[in-house]
């Protein structure tokens, strides 16, 4: 070891690469551990105040930096960042002296921001100062004059041990002595969490502006939704915003990769979805209560499959004729007045579009149109009673009081089923064929002959037949 320890750093430059940083790794190591003083014995290759040629001057930063290099130890370099989000600040204040930096070593953690204040006292022997070039982070080499000073910064982004020196090669007898070591201590930082993401889901073209809600989120993360990424990604430590990339139909992966490659995913956390449907006519706008009006839906963005709801009730024939155009049919209306309802189309990946009172019932004219049963035995007769009957009609609702006469008897039991149907008890009455009178409400609609009370026809009609 002492004896590497005594070779300069430029004879060691010329020994097989191998050997090379074997050694110098050694080196540092021993002038870390025993101290500056130590420093002196490595110098072997000054320059002694002579003035060096352009030439010769790249080629000495050149030889400089391979020592360097040879004498630090990390791994791939990570760019600086362009927006500098320090873990911390270190301000160290380094003195550059013939023939020694003071201090020799210092230790930052990784994603500190490193301000190195590097200054030559007014009354160092060398005259044209010194300067610092550090393996990685300061490349170029920044010369100080004597009895001034100058803040080099940079984000101490890569980790491990950067060795430095002064390159100034002409600054004195002991150049060569002056070298250091930077400590980058490895930062290992928590992985990313996600805990939600809103919205859930999205259209297919993209451009939906989501917020994901997590932990340990790094200023520069990455997110990908379905393996493409996102843009407008901005990053606080527990949420980031971005927009949606284009991505077809379907769920997919939502991943934030952090810049120290940690990432998590959110299995299948958000939905690419068929742009949501839209209304904007409905024809014809009115029809009875009673239903069965073919309508005419346009809009936008309509899927195969949509169902169509009107009121409270489903349409029925309901037909995707393109992604426009909907035809349906209404359903049975409200039994009550004339009323407005919605009418909402709900495509199949549950995406809807609801035109308020989009469709307005209207109560036709009170009607009565049928009764079932329309014959029953008579008055007397074996096994005649009163029957239930189910009158059909239009016009029939709730909101007003109803009653049903035949034969001049009010009927019992009536009952507005909707607004076509009517069910009533008649009572037995003598043999004959009657009116049928609904009043709803102040008005009346009759049946003329609409039941009868009639004995079976006899066996010998009936044989004969
Ligand atoms: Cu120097």
């Amino acid at each position: 070891m002492w004896v590497f320890f005594k070779l300069g750093l430029e004879k060691l430059m010329f020994r097989e690469t191998l050997m090379r940083k074997a050694m110098v790794t050694a080196v540092v190591t021993l002038f870390m551990t025993i101290g500056a003083a130590a420093q002196n014995n490595i110098a072997q290759h000054d320059h002694s105040m002579m003035t060096m040629s352009p030439e010769a001057q790249a080629e000495h930063l050149a030889r400089l930096k391979a020592v360097l290099e040879a004498g630090s130890s990390h791994g791939p370099v990570i760019p600086q960042p362009e927006n500098v989000q320090a873990l911390a600040v270190q301000n160290i204040a380094m003195t550059a002296k013939s023939f020694s930096f003071t201090p020799p070593s210092f230790t930052v953690n990784q994603g500190d921001l490193v301000n190195i204040t590097f200054s030559v006292p007014s009354n160092d022997p060398s005259t044209v100062g010194h300067g610092l070039l550090m393996e990685t982070y300061v490349e170029n080499g920044v010369n100080v004059a004597r009895g001034s000073s100058k803040v080099i910064s940079f984000t101490a982004t890569t980790a491990g041990t950067f060795q430095f020196a002064c390159n100034v090669p002409d600054c004195g007898t002991g150049h060569s002595s002056m070298s250091g070591i930077m400590i980058v201590k490895a930062v290992s930082n928590p992985a990313p969490t996600i805990s939600s993401i809103a919205p859930t889901s999205g259209s297919q073209t993209g451009g939906t502006s989501v917020t994901i809600i997590g932990t340990g989120f790094l200023s520069g993360a990455s997110v990908k939704f379905g393996g493409t990424s996102a843009t407008n990604v901005s990053v606080t430590s527990t949420s980031i915003t971005a927009t949606t990339p284009a991505h077809a139909v379907g769920k997919v992966d939502v991943v934030v990769t952090n810049t120290d490659a940690q990432s998590v995913t959110l299995t299948q956390g958000f939905t690419y979805a068929l742009p949501a449907p839209a209304i904007t006519d409905i024809s014809p706008a009115t029809g009875p209560t009673s239903g069965g009006t073919l309508i005419t839906i346009t809009g936008t963005n309509f899927q195969s499959g949509a169902t169509v709801k009107i009121g409270a009730s489903q349409a029925t024939d309901v037909n995707v004729v393109s992604a426009t155009s909907i035809t349906a049919r209404t359903p049975l209306g409200p039994v009550t007045e004339q009323l407005s309802v919605d009418v909402v189309v709900t495509n199949p990946d549950s995406t809807k579009a609801t035109a308020t009172g989009g469709f307005t019932y209207s109560v036709p004219p009170l009607a009565v149109i049928s009764v079932t049963p329309n014959i029953v035995l008579p008055l007397g007769a074996p096994g005649a009673g009163p029957v239930v009957v189910t009158i059909f009609g239009a016009g029939f609702t709730t909101a007003l009081s109803s009653t049903v006469t035949v034969d001049g008897v009010a009927a019992t039991g009536v009952q507005v089923v909707d607004p076509v149907t009517l069910h009533a008890t008649f009572p037995a009455r003598p043999a004959g064929t009657r009116d049928v009178v609904v009043t709803v409400g102040g008005t009346s609609a009759t049946l003329k002959n609409g039941f009868s009370w009639q004995n079976a026809p006899s066996r010998r009609r009936s044989s004969k037949s």
